[in-house]
């Protein structure tokens, strides 16, 4: 006899999250698994790897992450418009030392 099966096919949300942008910083560079992204909502997901405290700011933009502590993760949520972004921590000499990428956002 066969067995009755009820299939319970889940109705997933077409919620789509914006995409992440795994970033990793430390002393002196700051790397972005990738460097572009489409235009609109995009959360950077930045890991400070170093042994100093880092921010991150992407010039340009009011939203920022004032503070990441040495083995820490913090994110941010922006909306970009299409351009080149410089992705950078603004803590004295940071920059000026690695501390700064450039990033893409396509149309
Ligand atoms: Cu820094």
């Amino acid at each position: 006899m066969p067995i009755l099966a009820i299939l319970a096919i889940p109705i997933t949300a077409c919620v789509q999250s914006p995409p992440l942008v795994e970033i990793t910083q430390w002393e002196w560079s700051i790397e972005p698994l990738r460097d572009e992204v489409k235009a609109g909502e995009v959360t950077f997901m930045v890991t400070n790897t170093g042994n100093l405290e880092h921010n991150f700011v992407v010039e340009g933009m009011d939203e920022t992450i004032e503070l990441i502590l040495p083995q820490d993760t913090q994110s941010m949520s922006v909306t970009l418009r299409p351009g080149t972004y410089t992705l950078i921590c603004d803590l004295s000499g940071h920059r000026e030392a690695g501390m700064e990428t450039q990033f893409t956002v396509n149309p």
